[in-house]
């Protein structure tokens, strides 16, 4: 049983207040979740407040919570919502609903969240997705908001994580060497001062001798201003048709194996048009779903994507992301779980992707997320029944929505 409920305003990367919940159970154990917080958000992420309304919230939260079975996440989980009892978490703010979710969870799994849906015969290690150049709106010279590099034939994440970190290194001499460097941003990813194509074409120069595959996360919603795209270091302006065709050839050039976000928030039907263009690599929405059921269910209808970002904290507690991913899963779209530019010490996201059975992770370097990484070292150790994840395989969707089914019946019906 919760004897107790604590809060408190610790730090994220970015050095802004981040929502730290603390439960304590009736054996007087101890346990906690921080939450972070985006930069270039959707705009149909769920509300989130700052400490001084949290505090204010905070009493009635807490009494509701108090006496709850730790044992029991998922009713937990509805006494939250039940408490908040708005759409998108106006009333109690997504911070403490998931930081409470979070934290019953891992009282119920005794600290081992990857443990939250039961054993499963094989654990899928995912490979993690790196950001090594940035721009946009998370800092940085180029108009896409991250670079980013797959390392498909790692063996381990040890060995994930090591492929990405010295890439990520010989990328800041290459830049260095050609004195394009600039800094680093919020991600820990260099910045740099040569436009997209520039920094694709130094990558795929990169990009064999390690075995990645590439990636970029175009945040276009940051580029739309209701008309085009503005290109504003190139000064060029794109119309929606001009943007799909641009993205199509960028893609085909460079071999892009991920595109996430190359549209604005709203194109659903402009997705549609690229996921049947780009048939074979994943074309994933971020700020287009932001995680909420009734837009990832509009795009399975539309055929928008194949692939959607979670971010926990764009929707909410950990049971209704859980209907999210089921859905997606029936459906044949992969689940991407995924850090925010503005991440704090936990390492809950690592064990989310494997009882989720995320096949990828988009978390920053070495430099940006070590709790993740660490948490994978120290997993893989103990876990026996293990394996990285396949890249998934995108022209069978029926067979990734079959291999969804496997962890389905753990979960109550809806
Ligand atoms: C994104 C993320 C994480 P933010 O757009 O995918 O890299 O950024 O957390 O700022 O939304
Ligand atoms: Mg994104």
């Amino acid at each position: 049983m919760i004897k107790d409920v604590r809060i408190y305003s610790v730090y994220n990367s970015k050095g802004d207040h981040a929502l730290r919940v603390k439960i304590q159970t009736g054996d007087n154990k101890f346990f906690s979740a921080s939450i972070p917080s985006g930069t270039s958000k959707g705009k149909n992420e769920a509300k989130d407040f700052d400490m001084k309304k949290i505090l204010e919230i905070f009493p009635k939260v807490r009494q509701n919570v108090i006496g709850l079975d730790e044992n029991d996440w998922v009713t937990a989980d509805e006494i939250i919502e039940q408490t908040d009892n708005s759409k998108n978490y106006n009333s109690i703010g997504i911070s403490l609903a998931l930081g409470l979710s979070l934290a019953i969870a891992k009282a119920s799994t005794a600290g081992e969240l990857w443990k939250l849906r039961g054993a499963k015969t094989t654990y899928k290690f995912p490979l993690p997705l790196g950001n090594v150049i940035g721009g946009g709106s998370h800092g940085g010279g180029t108009a896409w908001q991250e670079f980013l590099i797959l390392p498909y034939k790692a063996k381990s994440p040890m060995e994930a994580t090591q492929t990405n970190y010295e890439m990520w290194k010989v990328v800041g001499e290459e830049l260095q060497r050609n004195g394009w460097l600039l800094s680093r941003n919020i991600e820990n990813a260099w910045t740099a001062s040569i436009d997209d194509l520039k920094t694709l074409d130094l990558l795929s120069s990169i990009a064999e001798d390690f075995n990645v595959r590439l990636g970029v996360d175009f945040a276009a919603s940051s580029l739309w201003n209701g008309k085009t795209y503005a290109y504003k270091p190139l000064k060029k302006m794109l119309t929606p048709e001009k943007q799909i065709d641009a993205i199509v050839r960028t893609a085909e050039v460079y071999d892009l194996y991920y595109l996430e976000d190359p549209l604005h928030e709203d194109d659903f039907i402009g997705f549609a048009e690229l996921n049947k263009r780009l048939h074979g690599r994943l074309i994933v929405g971020d700020d287009l779903f932001c995680t909420n059921r009734e837009r990832v269910a509009k795009g399975i209808e539309l055929r928008s994507a194949n692939a959607a970002i979670i971010k926990p904290n764009q929707y909410g507690t950990l049971y209704q992301v859980s209907k999210v991913i089921r859905l997606m899963k029936k459906n044949g779209m992969v689940p991407i779980v995924s850090h925010r530019s503005g991440e704090t010490e936990d390492d809950w996201l690592s064990d989310l992707a494997l009882t989720w059975d995320s096949p990828i992770i988009k978390i920053g370097n070495l430099g940006s997320d070590i709790p993740k990484h660490s948490r994978f070292a120290e997993l893989w150790n103990d876990i026996p029944n293990k394996r990285m994840a396949p890249l998934p395989i995108l022209e069978t969707a029926d067979v990734e929505a079959d291999e969804g089914k496997e962890n389905d019946e753990e979960e109550k019906d809806e």
